[in-house]
């Protein structure tokens, strides 16, 4: 993000002819609480916007339909974008009327409450702007007071390295220890600070059915994420945003969600990824059955396992319990 600031500092900086920027809202809620997941510790939580076909290709399919039609019929350019390119997309959906950015600083809607994919088209003729949306937090702080890791360190600001959709989905090594126990049983992204938003009350239901979740994430077992190999993960999460953070980062969530169950019917599925190709995943292996298991357990696995690891990073782990 830094790397880019410059361009994100003006949408002309990425397509100098721009005038005008249309910006799209998609919503995809399926009125579910997610929160309520969080106490059923023998499931991975996959965060609501997961759950379906990946956005990006749904949307874009979207966008590139209404792109043809207004340039077949305003004759100009355009350029559209979801996610592709470094662009301010909530001030500029604030600016559109859509909603305003809540303390959580995503976008929230009077009509639809959080649950709003963005996308823009960038046109180079000039349209006439809508009024811009005001906020309507007032005193309310609900989202700042839920945010396991206070990732909101103060109302429309977040610490982004402390969020756990940071950690989970974007952070490519190993979770700090720091943040692991806070991560519960969520394996990819979280959702708290939009569930609890009083704007949902407006939410409705999306009649896109490439939103729906798919049956297999419905309440997904831990226990048949830990036996996931390469091949099996890219099956599981085909078409969907999971696949892009691939096998090895996924299972260093779905470790962190077991070592979190208090359940130590995990174990022997545990075990065997102390072998484990990644160093990821082993380190993570170490760290939950620590969590699990009792002192002699623990004591036999060093033991066996320790002196075999040529990894610091394991080793570390290792060392540290
Ligand atoms: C990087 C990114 C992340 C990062 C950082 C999040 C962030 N808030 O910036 C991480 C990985 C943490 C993340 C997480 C999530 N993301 Co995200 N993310 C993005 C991305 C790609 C860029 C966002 C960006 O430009 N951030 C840069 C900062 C500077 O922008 P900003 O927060 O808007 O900053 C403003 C305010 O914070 C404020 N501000 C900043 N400092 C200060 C200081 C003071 C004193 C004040 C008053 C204000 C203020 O002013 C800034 C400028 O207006 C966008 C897509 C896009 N192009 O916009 C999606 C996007 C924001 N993400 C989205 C989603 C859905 C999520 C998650 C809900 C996913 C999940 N369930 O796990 C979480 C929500 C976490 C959260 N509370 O924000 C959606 C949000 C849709 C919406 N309704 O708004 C987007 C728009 C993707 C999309 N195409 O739909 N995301
Ligand atoms: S997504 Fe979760 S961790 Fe991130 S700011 Fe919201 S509540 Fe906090
Ligand atoms: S929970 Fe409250 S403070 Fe947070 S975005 Fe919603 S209305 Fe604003």
């Amino acid at each position: 993000m830094e790397d880019r600031s410059e361009i994100r500092s003006s949408p002309k900086n990425l397509w100098n002819e721009a005038k005008s920027i249309l910006v799209l809202a998609s919503n995809y809620h399926f009125r579910e609480n997610s929160l309520s997941l969080l106490n059923e510790k023998d499931i991975g939580i996959v965060s609501v916007y997961a759950r379906g076909r990946d956005y990006h290709l749904t949307i874009k399919k979207k966008l590139k339909s209404l792109s043809r039609w207004i340039v077949d019929n305003y004759k100009c350019d355009v350029k559209y974008f979801v996610d592709t390119a470094p662009i301010m997309e909530k001030p500029l959906a604030m600016k559109a009327g859509i909603g305003w950015q809540g303390k959580h600083t995503n976008i929230v809607s009077k009509e639809f409450g959080s649950w709003l994919f963005l996308s823009s088209i960038f046109l180079d003729i000039d349209l006439k702007s809508d009024n811009e949306m005001i906020d309507h937090c007032g005193s309310c702080q609900r989202c700042i007071d839920i945010c396991p890791t206070n990732a909101i360190e103060s109302p429309y600001q977040i610490n982004a390295s402390k969020c756990i959709s940071y950690l989970t989905i974007e952070h490519k090594s190993h979770i700090p220890e720091l943040f692991r126990k806070k991560i519960g049983n969520r394996v990819y992204g979280c959702d708290d600070c939009l569930a609890v938003c009083p704007w949902n009350k407006y939410a409705k239901k999306t009649n896109n059915k490439d939103f729906f979740p798919r049956k297999e994430f419905n309440k997904p077992k831990l226990k048949s994420f830990l036996k996931l190999d390469d091949d099996g993960f890219r099956k599981l999460f085909s078409t969907t945003s999971i696949k892009r953070i691939g096998r090895n980062r996924f299972l260093r969530n779905v470790l962190i969600a077991a070592g979190n169950s208090g359940d130590d019917n995990f174990v022997d599925d545990i075990i065997p990824l102390l072998i484990d190709e990644s160093n990821l995943v082993r380190a993570m292996a170490v760290w939950s059955l620590f969590q699990l298991c009792d002192k002699s357990k623990f004591k036999k696995l060093k033991n066996s396992y320790y002196h075999s690891e040529r990894d610091k990073d394991v080793i570390k782990e290792w060392e540290l319990t």
